[in-house]
């Protein structure tokens, strides 16, 4: 706890180079660190060694070049690390996250899923890599869950860059670490656009003008402008994260007819695999569901769909049990998440329940954490388990505002 009595993240590194990561002494992390609201603990590897050279390395077995990381000092400083628990902390194990090439991508929404954590183990590995039963022994004889993750598609020596990388972009997720609201708030938009260029004092420069526009005092002009450059930019260096949905057209919600059902099955499949991979679960009707069995859906229920410049970019679908009314479905793509147009497509879905019902439910995956946030906003609270749920899910039920 902090001294206003806000949640800790304590972080783990082991490394064989702990002086590496002295760097998160410095600037933000360093003052989140003094501020008690990140708990950051560096280990030696070697410290966990018994012989004489302080030995972390060994030949591969099976051949190869290149040496491997003994299982023997990664256990025993697992271990230790967990033990470090004490009953002030918010998790009783941590979240063992372990850098290497051939993990999945670190992005924003892993550093948003990390930040959620009470605490994390980091472990750098060097050479060509860490024994596999290590990751055998921390997820099996220790419990924790483990997280292979790289920082991007380029080759480094060891963890320790990338978890210098990782624990700023978490940390400064981490409530109270960014003094100033707003930083975090002009990134909420996140539309998945490059950001506008910036100037500041002097006016004239080396012979170089501030664009005049930026002096104009005219907000909306400013803004249309760096939309403008934001757009440029990202065609030019990032084409591939361009899209129709960038237009400033619309999102218009109608009632799914049979043309829609190959974009939908589309859409509920990449939608359901990553709630399967959040929940540990594959048993999803989603997943299972043929196109037929999506087709017919469109009889047994009333499905809505959200299309922007055409592009399917959201779905509900609704049906009546007795004065129940059973919201399913709710998904947006990926890309256009966290602007409200899932907390909308919901409100479209309980604003067309017919008179008589007295109750708004729906499913999501336990562990489903930016769902659950959008439905408990929405007046949602988790009821007792209906009889044939899927394994991994609750239910979320509020009573219908008359
Ligand atoms: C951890 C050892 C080096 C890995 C042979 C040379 C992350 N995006 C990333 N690129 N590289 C890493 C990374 C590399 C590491 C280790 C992370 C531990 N190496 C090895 C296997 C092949 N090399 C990374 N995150």
């Amino acid at each position: 706890m902090t001294a206003d009595g806000g949640p800790t993240l304590r972080i783990d590194i082991v490394s064989i180079f702990p002086d590496y990561l002295s760097a998160l002494d410095l600037s933000l992390i360093g003052k989140a660190r003094e501020d008690g609201l990140l708990d950051v603990h560096v280990h030696d590897l070697r410290d966990f060694t018994h012989d004489r050279h302080r030995t972390v390395d060994d030949t591969p077995y099976g051949g190869g070049a290149g040496m491997v990381m003994k299982a023997g000092p990664w256990a025993e400083a697992l271990d230790h690390v967990v033990a470090q628990h004490d009953s002030n902390e918010r998790s009783a194990r941590p979240h063992l996250v372990v850098p290497g090439p051939s993990g999945v991508p670190f992005t924003q929404t892993k550093a948003r899923q990390l930040a959620e954590e009470g605490w994390l183990a980091f472990a750098c590995g060097r050479y060509e890599g860490i024994d596999e039963r290590v990751y055998e022994h921390a997820r099996e004889t220790l419990g924790l869950h483990v997280s292979v993750v790289s920082l991007g598609d380029y080759v480094l020596n060891g963890g320790e860059v990338a978890v210098l990388a990782m624990v700023e972009a978490i940390g400064r997720l981490v409530p109270g670490v960014i003094g100033n609201a707003e930083s975090l708030v002009e990134e909420s938009h996140e539309d998945g656009l490059l950001e506008y260029p910036l100037y500041t004092k002097p006016r004239e420069w080396n012979g170089r003008e501030v664009p005049p526009i930026l002096l104009s005092g005219n907000h909306a002009a400013i803004a249309a402008w760096r939309h403008e450059q934001r757009l440029a930019r990202t065609a030019a260096r990032r084409p591939d994260l361009l899209h129709v949905s960038h237009g400033d057209s619309q999102v218009e919600i109608t009632a799914a007819t049979p043309g829609d059902v190959p974009e939908l099955n589309v859409l509920f499949k990449a939608c359901w695999v990553q709630e399967a991979l959040l929940n540990d679960t594959l048993d999803i009707p989603a997943l299972s569901e043929s196109l037929a069995d999506v087709r017919a859906s469109l009889d047994s229920t009333q499905t809505w769909v959200a299309r922007k410049a055409g592009r399917l970019v959201g779905a509900v679908r609704t049906s009546r049990q007795e004065d129940d009314w059973f919201i399913g479905r709710l998904c947006v793509v990926p890309d256009l998440r966290g602007q409200g147009l899932g907390r909308r497509l919901l409100e479209h879905a309980e604003s067309s329940a017919p008179d008589g019902i007295r109750t708004m439910s729906l499913y999501t995956g336990a562990r489903s954490a930016d769902n659950l946030r959008m439905y408990r906003k929405a007046g949602y609270r988790l009821s007792s388990e209906a009889a044939d749920m899927p394994p991994g899910a609750v239910r979320l039920t509020k009573r219908r505002r008359r």
